[in-house]
């Protein structure tokens, strides 16, 4: 993400997003939005580039509330049925006041990111080892390298350096940093992402029981760090892996139990770390692991790259599309 300060219109790789850039931003459709978190994705045009803006209005932390409904700037009720009120509120303004909105921006924005926010109808699929074999491996390997790229700029030290809690180098290293969803404001919302370094493993099928010692140790030193760092028990925590994830480079989701469930936390797409050791001990030592083996069910966009290959591989029958609406 960046900007340009001569002309705030224009960005480059060394510059950053700023107030005065997105002065220019030009919003053309909405892609999707949540009720449940008031979230929005945008598409829109910045210096000519498609851009996406994800808004979302923050929450308030607990060390926030003192003073928040006591010293309120304004108050309009809209509903009265007493005992029970319903009203806006709009807080006060002092320099200090934490910030009203979480945003993040994707620019410039491909169409893979363009359809992967944009709403869609779902569908269940069932993946046997098969359908892995013939239509999912193919398009791991079609898997456009760049996607990986802020990836690979984490592992290297080039990108969100500063926002590395822990690291551990070589092939059987990892780094555990706050993820982009999380603004590290309320611990309830604690969301931290591992990434391994090594690059042979793209899903949980690529596991092996060579690989326990791997998980193990993702466990014990996010438990400690997450504990020194922020007070938080690993009894507190769910540790989990994507199928399909959204990256093909393994890493694992670090969330706080109290946090609430979103799509990517449901059963079919998310798998409990700890299930993939017992399942990983209790694989052969020889050949395939049973992770390696066993069907998956889980939920698939139409817009997701694999929607085609399950259509042609009659996993899936065809759908009418339906047309997205412009702002
Ligand atoms: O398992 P799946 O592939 O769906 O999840 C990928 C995770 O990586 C999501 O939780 C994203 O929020 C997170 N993520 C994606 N990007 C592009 C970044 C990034 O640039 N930095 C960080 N820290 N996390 C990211």
């Amino acid at each position: 993400m960046s900007s340009s300060s001569s002309n705030p219109a224009t960005t480059t790789d060394s510059q950053r997003i700023s107030a005065s850039t997105l002065r220019a931003f030009t919003p053309t459709r909405v892609l999707s939005e949540s009720t449940s978190t008031g979230s929005i994705y945008v598409l829109g045009t910045l210096s000519d580039s498609p851009t996406i803006v994800h808004l979302q209005k923050t929450v308030l932390a607990s060390d926030q509330v003192e003073g928040v409904v006591s010293g309120l700037d304004r108050l309009d009720v809209f509903l009265e049925n007493a005992p029970y009120f319903s009203a806006h509120g709009w807080l006060q303004t002092p320099p200090t006041r934490s910030a009203d909105l979480a945003i993040k921006i994707i620019h410039p924005a491909t169409e893979a990111h363009i359809r992967k926010y944009s709403t869609q109808e779902r569908y269940v699929v069932t993946e046997t080892r098969e359908v892995y074999d013939t239509v999912v491996k193919r398009y791991i390997g079609s898997f456009d390298e760049s996607r990986l790229a802020w990836v690979y700029a984490i592992l290297e030290g080039r990108k969100e350096a500063d926002r590395v809690l822990y690291r551990q180098e070589g092939e059987d290293g990892f780094v555990l940093l706050p993820d982009l969803k999380w603004d590290q404001t309320s611990m309830s919302a604690l969301y931290l992402t591992v990434l391994v370094h090594t690059r042979r493993i793209s899903t949980l099928r690529d596991l092996t029981r060579a690989h326990i010692p791997l998980l193990q140790s993702i466990k014990q030193k996010t438990f400690e760090t997450v504990r020194a760092k922020y007070d938080v028990p690993a009894s507190k925590l769910r540790l989990f892996v994507h199928y399909q994830p959204s990256y093909y480079h393994f890493h694992v989701h670090v969330v706080h139990v109290d946090h609430e469930a979103s799509a990517g936390m449901l059963v079919g797409q998310a798998h409990m770390l700890e299930d993939l050791i017992t399942l990983l001990e209790l694989s052969p030592a020889d050949g395939p692991s049973i992770l390696a083996q066993k069907t998956y069910t889980y939920p698939l966009g139409a817009e997701h790259g694999l929607y085609a290959g399950m259509i042609q591989a009659g996993v899936l029958v065809a759908q009418p599309e339906k047309a997205a609406a412009a702002i």
